[in-house]
């Protein structure tokens, strides 16, 4: 089966290459989305052999995925992984093996589905949970990490997903989009680090709010559309 690994990355070059490379010996091909970065993430994901895709300034990461998930007809697996280093590639294979023997469409991978991460901050995995739980209502998914950037995806279902919110709302949007088509969601466990450089990108406050506020629009917008 023929597989490919999507990093999204916005400056991202201390960690980028160990990704790519470690990505390489699980899938056939890489393609990095360098969204506007201003460091040496294109030159460090070109030389390592990924394919990337540079958007000259910063688009989003839906429309990143969005531009992503269109370059990969021909694949039957294809992978999204954070480019910072939080995840670990090395978890890539629990992630496609559900996928492989067909008993999922889209495997999430979740650092809450052995119950506590103690390495998260409090007010963070409430702001979490909110989204966790807003996403469930919203899409009558039954997930414990809405918003993780660790999943894999049966090629043969991409056209489920339509990439409406350009930004961080694509990943209770395609959690909701899987769900509206009848997709196998399954959920294995991952390890996320919190000891790297540039973990978050964004104030999870702020953030959080904003998610929530595109998790229940577009449920409006679902809903109308019916
Ligand atoms: N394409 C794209 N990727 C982004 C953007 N913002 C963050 N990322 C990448 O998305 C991944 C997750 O972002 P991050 O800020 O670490 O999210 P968090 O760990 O969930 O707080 C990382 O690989 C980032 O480089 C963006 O605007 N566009
Ligand atoms: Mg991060």
């Amino acid at each position: 089966m023929k597989s490919i690994v999507i990093i999204p990355a916005l400056n991202e070059e201390a960690a980028i290459g160990d990704i790519i490379e470690k990505s390489l010996k699980y899938a056939d091909d890489v393609l990095v989305i360098d969204d506007g970065s201003t460091d040496n993430t294109f030159k460090i994901a070109s030389q390592l052999g990924a394919r990337v895709i540079k958007h000259d300034t910063n688009l989003g990461k839906g429309v990143s995925l969005r531009d992503a998930f269109g370059e990969v007809s021909g694949y039957d697996i294809v992978v999204t992984i954070d480019g910072d280093g939080q995840h670990n590639p090395d978890e890539i294979p629990s992630l496609i093996n559900p996928i492989r023997d067909g008993s999922a469409d889209l495997v999430n991978g979740s650092r809450y589905l052995d119950g506590f991460d103690d390495e998260t901050p409090a007010y963070r995995r409430v702001g979490q949970r909110v989204l966790d739980i807003a996403t469930n209502i919203t899409s009558g998914t039954n997930v414990t990490d809405s918003q993780s950037g660790f999943r894999a995806f049966n090629g043969k279902t991409i056209s489920c997903y339509r990439f409406r919110d350009t930004g961080f709302g694509i990943e209770s949007e395609m959690l909701a989009d899987a769900a509206e088509h009848n997709l196998k969601i399954l959920e294995v466990p991952i390890t996320v680090r919190y000891d790297v450089e540039n973990s978050s990108t964004k104030g999870p406050v702020t953030h959080g709010v904003g998610v929530l506020i595109k998790i229940v629009i577009d449920k409006i917008i679902r809903t109308i559309r019916r």
